[in-house]
């Protein structure tokens, strides 16, 4: 009994290395793959924070809020072409579809933190909470970089 006891802890612990070395969450259906947020100058008065949240679920659900302990403000953004020019504004919620996803990218879906307390620096993190309409809430590590990750590097390049 406690040798399965002790296995079973093991096992425990090596699926929580694993969850935090692939930096991905989970709430219900969904996942929440890699938050990171690129490096600021000290001075910046805003950063953004880019993720991708992939619904593996039968229903579509809605990302409503979005706070963190860091910022005075968190607001969700989306980037829009204005006659040409780029402009961005915000957004009450985003739509993650049925077996789809919803990206939080450069020049696409972005959360946008005002009144920051400071900016984060390359390697650190720092908890953001999501509110979704039917998955509830989730806090993930927001891991502050000085370039995109690899698997979202070209996101841009996908929106036209
Ligand atoms: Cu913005």
């Amino acid at each position: 009994m406690s040798l399965f006891k002790s296995l079973f802890a093991a096992a425990a612990l090596l699926t929580l290395s694993f969850t935090a070395m692939a930096h991905e969450y989970q709430v219900g259906e969904l996942h929440i793959d890699h938050p990171w947020s690129r490096e600021m100058p000290p001075t910046a008065p805003t950063s953004a924070v880019y993720f991708i949240i992939h619904n593996k679920g039968a229903s579509a659900d809605r990302l409503l809020s979005v706070d963190t302990p860091v910022a005075g403000k968190a607001e969700m953004h989306e980037h829009i072409d204005q006659n040409g020019l780029m402009k961005m504004q915000q957004v009450q919620f985003v739509t993650v579809p049925a077996g789809g996803e919803a990206t939080f990218a450069p020049m696409a879906y972005h959360v946008m933190l005002f009144n920051l307390k400071q900016q984060g620096k390359d390697g650190e993190r720092f908890p953001l909470t999501l509110h979704f309409e039917k998955a509830g809430e989730v806090t993930v590590q927001v891991a502050v970089q000085k370039e995109a990750p690899a698997e979202q590097h070209d996101m841009s390049q996908h929106k036209n």
